[in-house]
């Protein structure tokens, strides 16, 4: 009896559901839950805004703009203290965050950048160098074929079309390989970032290409996905088709165990430490640096079974 009165005596004193609370609230527009990135960058939010002690308003665009546009004009009418996003395209941004800025609301970009020459819509960036990754993963590749003589096919999973990470990725990767007219890119398509559509548009590459040395996907879902592809085509994925990939899930560092993918560039999901310390800086008027970048290495296979138990993500 006695417990129990304390108990309800103690509900009565939080009433008002946090409001009140003196706590800052952050609304999150995700991309998706498209990959394994994504869903450890999504957890990494979830449990850092836990620890922070921010109150964390969290919405999943499902990969479509229009759902992430309408989530955004949704925490602007709530009225959040600071809206953080992680753009599923590149372009048509200006409007809403236009919106958020007359609201006098920071706009904090996760993890994708946006291309719009207005940089006063957002108060900072913070994520990988794309294009940097790209040419990482094009360094492998000219290290790996030195002295073998061409043509060296190539195809090229692409992530989601007019996302940053596509787009940079892409941009560097090519650049490298370019110099070198041995290296042939003979198919590139998106497979959306998904295990899914890397193994159907991995399928398509087989049956349409007579020889294909390497792939190279812009995720591990889908290099896992084109694994699949390769292997029902009765191929040897690592060892007749090289593989390299990016992010560095644990999946793809088993896939390397494995031997069947040969090097994986890193791009770190783990943002939310870095995001709620913004969001803190902001809200008390501090200045935050305007591009903020992740530290990221190179994985080959034999790092691979070393690094397996050490992976977060
Ligand atoms: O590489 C991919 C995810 O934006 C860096 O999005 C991120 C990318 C990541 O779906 O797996």
């Amino acid at each position: 009896m006695l417990a129990a009165g304390l108990l309800v005596s103690l509900m009565a004193a939080c009433g008002g559901g946090g409001g009140g609370s003196g706590k800052l609230t952050l609304g999150f527009a995700q991309v998706g839950a498209e990959s394994g990135w994504r869903t450890a960058n999504t957890k990494s939010i979830q449990e850092s805004a836990e620890q922070a002690g921010i109150n964390l308003k969290f919405s999943d665009a499902q990969q479509k703009q229009e759902n992430q546009i309408k989530a955004i004009r949704s925490y602007i009418q709530q009225k959040v203290d600071v809206i953080a996003f992680s753009p599923v395209v590149e372009s048509g941004w200006d409007t809403v965050l236009k919106e958020a800025k007359d609201a006098k609301i920071p706009v904090v970009l996760t993890d994708r950048a946006i291309d719009s020459a207005d940089t006063s819509l957002y108060v900072s960036f913070l994520g990988s160098d794309f294009v940097e990754e790209g040419r990482r993963a094009a360094d492998w590749l000219v290290k790996d074929s030195q002295g073998k003589s061409g043509p060296i096919n190539i195809v090229q999973l692409e992530g989601t079309t007019g996302s940053a990470p596509a787009i940079d990725r892409k941009k560097g990767f090519e650049e490298v390989v370019s110099k070198d007219p041995k290296f042939k890119i003979v198919a590139s398509q998106t497979g959306d970032f998904t295990r899914a559509k890397g193994k159907e548009v991995m399928q398509a590459f087989l049956k349409a290409q007579p020889k294909i040395d390497v792939l190279f996907a812009h995720n591990d879902d889908m290099a896992l996905g084109a694994i699949q592809a390769i292997e029902e085509a009765g191929k040897k994925p690592g060892v007749d088709i090289k593989i390299i990939s990016i992010d560095g899930v644990k999946d793809a560092f088993q896939a390397m165990k494995d031997g069947k993918i040969n090097v994986v560039v890193e791009c770190n999901p783990l943002l939310g430490p870095q995001l709620m310390d913004i969001v803190k800086k902001v809200t008390k008027g501090e200045q935050v640096p305007k591009r903020i970048q992740t530290q990221e290495g190179v994985f080959t296979q034999d790092q691979a079974a070393a690094a397996l138990p050490n992976r977060k993500y």
